[in-house]
């Protein structure tokens, strides 16, 4: 029993007490806690002793879920969570996971259909048998079922989080396996794709079979797929698959190429060898029988007359074109980041104290952060009004005048409500340094009416940044229906920044789309959404996205180094052109400019 397997089983309960129409507040206790153990950084049993007193501690954690844990770690199990399968049967939690169908559904499916698994609900859906339910239309219907293979089709990748949390210690392990000279994750993984369907090990050594013999015996392999000096597979008892490749040491960076990917990548790179009259592979590059290069990656590269294209940018999106030209990307770096734009505290749905959350920043040496809780339409995050940004924000100033080393801006998550308004009144949204804006609720709406909903929200003058701008939940749930064009450009229009979400479950925007928006001219924030001081390391993930989506350090603001920062932060927005509030396309320039210089503070 490991912390994840904790964290699965304090899921699945508050899963099965959402089905149960139980408390929220139980439901969000349970959440909670599954999210403090996935990101704690030591193993839980070390950390219990015999009573728990440690646990009980932990953020979120109290005595009764520090004796739940106990239990879990001593048996493997919950009896709580036997006793809810035994009222309604634990195969309705994958019913969950598909698109339009949520706890309630769930349950009146059970309940009205005797509808237990997700097969049973495909079957019901096809044959129209949903129709006899109350609430339920042909389109709802046929919602379900796209909603049905849409997860099929990604409930057999891994986020990026996850795979690296199986991955990275297999890759120590093997590590130790005689004549390895060099071993690094391949494929997707490397790419840092947000989803991964199976992991890639390559190692350069000499003689392949003591490695293989190590690999098939890693104590969390499930089954052996294959065997072999060169080539080996196996699924870990969590489903994933590893692939594991041995090379000699001349062949690693062709192989490495090759077992990098993009396949597209890969086959544009070869097609550029033929014109040369070369033959690139997984051994090396070769004129004829003649031997040209394959060490390195660089000298991959180098042979088609290119410079290096970091493994974030193979996807044949143009960046072969790029490396041609001298114009590949300079991307931004983690080490770039000079602050975290938006994280809750204890005030609302945060686990941790502000004092905790500032702390915790000073000591990753930023030189600014906001704190963003959320706004009272949320009640379930336990979303605050006017008065409580205003008891924050004293409680900020507070801070300022013991001089923390830091700017610590006032900022929150601002609701925007379903008809495009801020869930937050004027002389409120007034006392913050930051507005930011994300839709939390509503999102079966048209993609017309959700850009529009959105749109008005970015009219708004004080909004600064929006943020989650696809609300998907990688594995969860889709993203809403939006325009993500007309978005960009109202973005880079108004200089409203995007927000890059760094949480692996949501990487929101994703690469194509922050690809998108900055061809469009939009700029960019990076952060973590942090519910607790843990998820302050999560900054990585977003920067390797952003990286996906071919940005620079000059396209992320949060880089830039607090006196520039606040200058942008204190400088009027931009009054939306009539170009973006109609969606025309732009207008002219001179047009643009003029309007740009008008101040809307304040009005
Ligand atoms: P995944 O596992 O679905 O997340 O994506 P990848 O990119 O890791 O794909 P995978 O594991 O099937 O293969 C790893 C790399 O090997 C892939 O990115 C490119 C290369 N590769 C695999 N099959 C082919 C192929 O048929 N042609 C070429 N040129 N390369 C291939
Ligand atoms: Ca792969
Ligand atoms: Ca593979
Ligand atoms: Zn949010």
């Amino acid at each position: 029993m490991d912390n994840a397997d904790v964290a699965r089983i304090f899921d699945e309960i508050a899963d099965l007490l959402e089905i149960l129409d139980e408390n929220p507040f139980r439901v969000r206790a349970y959440r909670n806690a599954a999210r403090t153990v996935r990101v704690l950084g030591e193993p839980l049993a070390s950390l219990a002793g015999e009573d728990g007193a440690a646990l009980a501690k932990l953020p979120g954690i109290g005595k009764d879920l520090a004796g739940k844990i106990l239990e879990i770690l001593k048996t493997g199990d919950l009896e709580l969570r036997r006793e809810l399968t035994k009222k309604i049967p634990a195969t309705l939690l994958e019913m969950m996971r598909v698109q339009g169908v949520g706890p309630k559904r769930a349950r009146q499916f059970y309940q009205e259909l005797g509808i237990r698994t997700l097969q049973e609900l495909e079957d019901a859906a096809r044959s129209g048998r949903l129709l006899k339910l109350r609430g339920m239309g042909p389109t709802l219907q046929s919602r379900i079922l796209q909603g049905i293979s849409a997860h099929r089709a990604r409930a057999s990748r891994y986020r990026l989080d996850e795979a690296e949390r199986q991955v990275l210690p297999f890759v120590d392990y093997l590590r130790k396996a005689p004549g390895i000279e060099i071993i690094e994750v391949a494929g997707s993984f490397r790419r840092r794709c947000d989803t991964v369907g199976d992991a890639d090990i390559l190692v350069a050594a000499a003689n392949g079979r003591p490695i293989a013999d190590r690999f098939v015996a890693y104590p969390e392999v499930g089954r052996v797929l294959a065997q072999g000096t060169t080539r080996s597979s196996v699924l870990l008892q969590s489903g994933l698959q590893v692939d594991l490749r041995v090379v000699p040491r001349v062949s690693y960076g062709a192989a490495l190429h090759y077992f990098t990917g993009s396949k597209a990548h890969n086959i544009a790179v070869r097609a550029m060898g033929v014109k040369r009259g070369l033959k690139i592979n997984e051994y090396g590059v070769y004129k004829g029988a003649r031997r040209m290069g394959g060490r390195t990656e660089e000298e991959v590269y180098r042979a088609v007359g290119l410079r290096f294209v970091p493994p974030e940018l193979r996807e044949d999106r143009g960046e072969l074109e790029a490396a041609r030209r001298g114009r590949l990307p300079d991307l931004v770096e983690l080490r770039h980041i000079r602050g975290d734009l938006q994280m809750h505290t204890d005030a609302t749905d945060g686990a941790d104290s502000l004092e905790e959350m500032v702390r915790a920043c000073r000591d990753r040496g930023y030189a600014y952060m906001a704190i963003t809780d959320h706004t009272k339409t949320l009640r379930m995050a336990g979303g605050m009004e006017g008065a409580g940004f205003r008891r924050q924000g004293r409680a900020i100033e507070k801070l300022k005048e013991r001089g923390p080393g830091l700017a610590v801006f006032k900022s929150a998550e601002v609701d925007i409500l379903p008809d495009g308004r801020l869930d937050l009144d004027e002389q409120a949204l007034g006392t913050l340094d930051i507005v930011m804006v994300a839709v939390h609720s509503k999102f079966d709406m048209t993609e017309e009416a959700m850009t529009e909903r959105v749109l008005r929200a970015l009219r708004h003058p004080n909004v600064r940044i929006f943020a989650h701008p696809t609300g998907r939940l990688l594995g969860r749930r889709d993203p809403y229906p939006i325009d993500m064009a007309r978005i960009a450009r109202a973005a880079a229009d108004t200089g409203v920044l995007l927000e890059i979400d760094a949480q692996p479950e949501r990487l929101d925007l994703d690469d194509v789309h922050t690809k998108m928006a900055k061809e469009a001219g939009a700029r960019f924030v990076i952060d973590t959404d942090a519910h607790r001081v843990a998820d302050l390391d999560i900054m990585r993930f977003g920067v390797d996205q952003a990286r996906r989506g071919w940005l620079t350090a000059d396209d992320v603001a949060n880089t830039l180094d607090l006196a520039a920062f606040r200058r942008l932060i204190e400088t009027p927005r931009r009054l939306p052109s009539a170009a973006s509030i109609k969606g025309r396309p732009r207008a002219p320039r001179k047009r643009r400019l003029k309007r740009r210089g008008r101040t809307t503070r304040g009005s």
